[in-house]
């Protein structure tokens, strides 16, 4: 909450009927439920801010606008709710950039509102516009990921833009919308009830029953089905309708990075991953499935080991009925014997009552097939788990990690080791608690996006699991956790340097040019522990694989956000799939 006496919007009113805009929207942004926004600000947008800190909405203000975007898509994926950004034209407009391509990526319900140059510029290329070739334009840098640009140029458009962005927002395939606002119109006059329309109550898209049938049917005959989830399952919270269907035909499951938490970790249907950082079981699985039926996902080059026939999916000959939100999506990489428009909830838990007492196939041996898949591909780094060698085995921070958050805690990770080795090895248990980039695969997602998710889950653990490099990024968000006052824990995994990539130098190129930390010929760290000190926070640097436990459950149990930096060797994630950039590098002589 801001520090300004709680004075109510209403006195800003200049003359009757109307009232200034910024005060309008804010009213109008409670109305619809907003509680936070993510941003940054600059003279564009501090008409809009005061009107903010007048109201129950709480402003977060970060110090980079990519950390403002990355902390709502966290937000919106903890919460189920559009993440919210203010941002600031030119610069700002263009840091926060990556921020929402990464939400968009993900299909995350997001609005971002800009300010902008004021309208009588145009043409004249005024302070801070991204122009030289184009006027007034800058917006447009958005267009290829938003589901939608809004550029508002009579303030009279303010309220349907805002109404439109919240709706598609959240409507079909979620994803960002921008509404761009020239600086003047947030100062412009309104009348009072310019903001009346509200978005409105949608029903989903649902499955006939004739499709049911076909899809149940299929999946009762097939001999090898396989149900194949991704991150549109986890959003559309349709975990129970995939378990009961799963258990009613006795189907394996498969997923997606983003589709990790589908299944009880536990569950003897679970082949866990698909793909190049996948594990064996699944792609076996799923390469000699007679049927996939796929539900919420894009089935996207790293989870298909880059569309190889040979590694992950077989299509065909094996049949793929493919349930998605987005028709955009349907027949993309894959012949599909069936294509589906349908929310996942709605779709599945049609599915699973059909299928509920239905005969199907026999399924032979499949679940000790499962199990022992399972089971020898773990045994590759089961003894790493409790290896005290130090710098750590990544796979005891896993362990140690594991043991102290809670099955409701969010694990949230980066892009390196963290991210390929939770999604191929970390149990999840609790639907939604894995939170990943995996579209854009942004590095520094990771330690801005966990600020959302407490900030919208305040009463359960979040945990950023990431790297050195992508820590490193943007380390301003220590500044902002303690501004916020969010309790976070940052693990930072510390092998002096971008390490995923080092190691892929080093097994084409022999060695790891430009990737390390590296000062005079030596290895170069950064105590980042220090710097959360310096903030204020906790900083811990963990001196032995045993004293990792203890120092996450004091983190987890303190009120202050916790920076633990702990060394780990540079040891790659296996790879049970494939990725075809391997085949494009050359060494010269
Ligand atoms: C913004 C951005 N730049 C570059 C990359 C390419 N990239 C993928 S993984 C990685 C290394 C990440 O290093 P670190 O965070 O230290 O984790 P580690 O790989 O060492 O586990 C890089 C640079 C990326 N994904 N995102």
């Amino acid at each position: 909450m801001s520090t300004a006496a709680p004075t109510t919007v209403a006195r800003a009113q200049t003359q009757t009927g109307t009232r200034i805009a910024s005060y309008l929207l804010t009213e109008y942004l409670e109305r619809i439920g907003v509680e936070v926004i993510f941003g940054l600000c600059g003279h564009t947008v501090i008409a809009l801010l005061d009107a903010l800190g007048r109201s129950r909405i709480r402003f977060v203000s970060t110090r980079h606008e990519q950390v403002a975007a990355h902390a709502a898509d966290g937000y919106a994926r903890a919460s189920g709710k559009p993440g919210v950004v203010l941002s600031h034209l030119g610069p700002g407009l263009t840091n926060a950039c990556t921020g929402v391509a990464n939400a968009a990526l993900d299909s995350i319900p997001m609005v971002v509102i800009a300010g902008d140059v004021p309208s009588y510029y145009h043409g004249r290329h005024p302070h801070q516009e991204v122009n030289l070739h184009q006027d007034a334009d800058q917006f447009q840098i958005y267009r290829p990921f938003c589901k939608r640009v809004y550029r508002v140029n009579r303030v009279e458009d303010l309220p349907r833009a805002i109404e439109r962005a919240f709706h598609l927002s959240q409507a079909g395939r979620p994803g960002p919308v921008l509404v761009d606002v020239p600086m003047d119109l947030f100062s412009a006059d309104l009348a009072v009830d310019a903001f009346q329309q509200v978005p409105a109550a949608m029903a989903k898209p649902a499955l006939d029953a004739a499709t049911v049938e076909r899809i149940v049917a299929a999946l009762a005959a097939a001999e090898r089905p396989v149900l194949y989830a991704g991150g549109g399952v986890i959003s559309a919270r349709a975990t129970d309708e995939l378990t009961a269907l799963a258990d009613a035909l006795e189907v394996p499951v498969a997923h997606t990075l983003m589709g990790k938490g589908c299944l009880h970790a536990d569950h003897p249907l679970l082949l866990g991953q698909s793909g190049f950082w996948g594990t064996p079981i699944s792609n076996e699985k799923c390469r000699t499935a007679d049927l996939i039926v796929a539900i919420g996902t894009r089935l996207a080059e790293a989870n298909s080991s880059s569309w190889d026939p040979r590694f992950t999916f077989s299509i065909p000959p094996t049949r793929l009925i493919h349930i998605d939100a987005d028709e955009a999506e349907i027949g993309r990489n894959y012949p599909t014997e069936l294509g589906a428009v349908a929310d996942a909830k709605l779709a599945l838990g049609a599915l699973a009552a059909a299928a509920r007492n239905r005969t199907h196939r026999s399924r032979g041996r499949l679940r000790e097939e499962i199990a022992r898949g399972r089971t020898s591909f773990a045994a590759n780094w089961d003894h790493q788990w409790t290896s005290d060698q130090f710098p750590l085995r990544p796979e005891r921070i896993l362990a140690e990690l594991r043991k102290a958050v809670p099955d409701d805690g969010f694990i949230v990770t980066d892009v390196g080791w963290n991210k390929n080795g939770v999604g191929q090895q970390f149990p999840i248990t609790v639907p939604g608690t894995f939170i990943t980039p995996s579209g854009l695969a942004t590095m520094g997602f990771g330690p801005s996006a966990v600020l959302g998710v407490k900030m919208a889950q305040p009463d359960r653990a979040a945990v950023a699991l990431i790297g050195d490099g992508g820590f490193s990024t943007n380390p301003s968000v220590i500044a902002t956790a303690m501004e916020a006052d969010l309790p976070v824990v940052w693990l930072v995994m510390d092998n002096a340097g971008f390490g995923t990539i080092a190691g892929l130098e080093t097994m084409h190129y022999g060695w790891s040019y430009g990737c390390m930390f590296e000062r005079c010929g030596e290895p170069y760290r950064v105590d980042y522990a220090a710097m959360a000190r310096a903030c204020g926070a906790r900083g811990v640097n963990v001196e032995s694989a045993a004293a990792l436990g203890p120092a996450l459950q004091e983190a987890l149990a303190a009120d202050l956000p916790t920076v633990i930096q702990v060394a780990m060797e540079n040891a790659p994630t296996p790879t049970p799939g494939h990725w075809d950039i391997n085949d494009i590098y050359r060494k010269g002589e």
